[in-house]
C-alpha cells in the first residue's frame, strides 16, 4: 500500500535503522543522510519516511511530503554553508533513479554545469 514500508527496499530499511546511514537531520516524516557515493564534496540525500517509489507518486499521494523535502533541501544548505546548491530529483530509470524511494538529492560545494548530463 502507498507509504508502507517496503521490505525489499533499501531507503526503507535506512529510514528504520535497520542499514546504517550518516544521518545528518531527521524529522518526523523525513531524514537527510550523505550519499554513499557523492558526486560533490558535499552530497546529501534528503527521503520521506514513508515509502513511494518516485517523486511523481509522491507529490501525488501525499503532497505534503514534498513540501516537508524541499525544507529540509533548505536546511541541510543552510547546515552545510552551501551559498549554491542543485536539487534533483530523478524519476525513473533513464533519468538515472536507481532506488525506488523517493529522494532529493541535494548537491553543492563545487560548480555546477547546465545542461546536466
Ligand atoms: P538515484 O540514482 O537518483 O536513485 O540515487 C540513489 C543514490 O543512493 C545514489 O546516489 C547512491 C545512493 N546510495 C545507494 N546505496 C546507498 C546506501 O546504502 N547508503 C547511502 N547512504 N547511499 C546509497
Amino acid at each position: 500500500m502507498a507509504g508502507e514500508p517496503q521490505e525489499d527496499c533499501l531507503f526503507c530499511k535506512i529510514a528504520e535503522g535497520h542499514v546504517p546511514a550518516t544521518v545528518v537531520r531527521e524529522t518526523e516524516t523525513t531524514m537527510a543522510f550523505r550519499d554513499i557515493n557523492p558526486q560533490a564534496p558535499t552530497h546529501i540525500l534528503v527521503i520521506p519516511k514513508a515509502h513511494y517509489p518516485n517523486a511523481a507518486e509522491l507529490a501525488a499521494a501525499a503532497p505534503q511530503l514534498v513540501a516537508d523535502i524541499l525544507q529540509e533541501t533548505g536546511n541541510v544548505a543552510y547546515d552545510e554553508k552551501l551559498e549554491s546548491y542543485r536539487v534533483v530529483f530523478n524519476t525513473g530509470s533513464g533519468a538515472g533513479q536507481t532506488v525506488f524511494h523517493a529522494h532529493a538529492h541535494v548537491l553543492g560545494g563545487r560548480g555546477m554545469q547546465w545542461p546536466p548530463g
